[in-house]
């Protein structure tokens, strides 16, 4: 419960969490530490690791180098069960829940558990509700499933209720990366008005008014991973995670 506990202490402290997706097959591992440590010292919270392929085949160097240059968590967000490494310090054990493709509700997950048990790492159940966003994401793709329409907030509600009411730690509202559209403000309202557990929203958030947004809507972990890929935009992140950190005060 280490993580979790962890990511539940900074949504209370701080109002809200920014955790950045690093994807091994998109980022320059020359550029990464200096990435990671100007992330910390930005004020984000922790990374998320994970990617819809790997064909890099450097997962678990890629997770170790991330540590080596942080101290802040580093969280396995699996595309697949080749994407689970003890070097971590959790995993988003994800449930494709807005789906019905019963290898992504449950049968990746018989797979994986012996994995994670003997890679001793941290499994955070996740309800997964991927979300229409313009296009058809990678993530729809991948995972063989229908997203929730967009304009069905209450779908959304009923779906993310009942994966709590199944013991689920976290709820996840993906727009997919890169999304051209982010996950519908009404719906991340909907959710957390009914959610007791943290919701988190991705994909496709690329402002820092845009995180603020979701936050004030009852977000409660951001995440942005696309947006950062392009190193001009570092310079951004401390105002991503200002955004995000709804009970700070900025200073200015
Ligand atoms: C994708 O929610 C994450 O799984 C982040 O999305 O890459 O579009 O920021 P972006």
């Amino acid at each position: 419960m280490k993580i979790y506990q962890y990511l539940q202490n900074t949504v209370t402290e701080k109002g809200a969490a920014y955790l950045v997706l690093l994807d091994p097959d998109k980022i320059n591992e020359e550029h990464l530490p200096a990435f990671i440590r100007h992330c910390q010292k930005s004020g984000v919270d922790g990374f998320l690791i994970g990617g819809s392929l790997m064909l890099n085949d450097n997962f678990e160097p890629f997770i170790k180098k991330v540590k080596e240059n942080t101290t802040l968590p580093a969280i396995i967000f699996p595309g697949d069960i080749n994407q689970i490494s003890p070097v971590a310090d959790a995993i988003l054990f994800l449930s494709v829940v807005s789906g019905r493709n019963a290898e992504h509700l449950i049968g990746k997950h018989v797979l994986a558990a012996p994995l994670v048990k003997k890679a001793g790492i941290e499994p955070i159940s996740t309800g997964y509700v991927l979300i229409e966003s313009g296009v058809t994401t990678t993530a729809q793709y991948m995972s063989g499933s229908l997203p929730l329409p967009r304009n069905k907030p209450e779908i959304a509600a009923a779906t993310a209720l009942a994966a709590e009411y199944l013991g689920m730690k976290l709820i996840y509202l993906e727009a997919g990366s890169g999304a051209e559209n982010t996950v519908p403000d009404e719906m991340i309202k909907a959710v957390s008005k009914v959610c007791i557990v943290p919701v988190i929203v991705g994909g496709g958030i690329k402002t820092p008014a845009g995180a603020r947004k979701k936050v004030e809507c009852g977000a409660k972990i951001i995440v942005t991973g696309n947006f950062l890929e392009d190193e001009n935009n570092w310079d951004m992140i401390k105002d991503f995670a200002d955004a995000v950190h709804i009970n700070k005060p900025v200073m200015v």
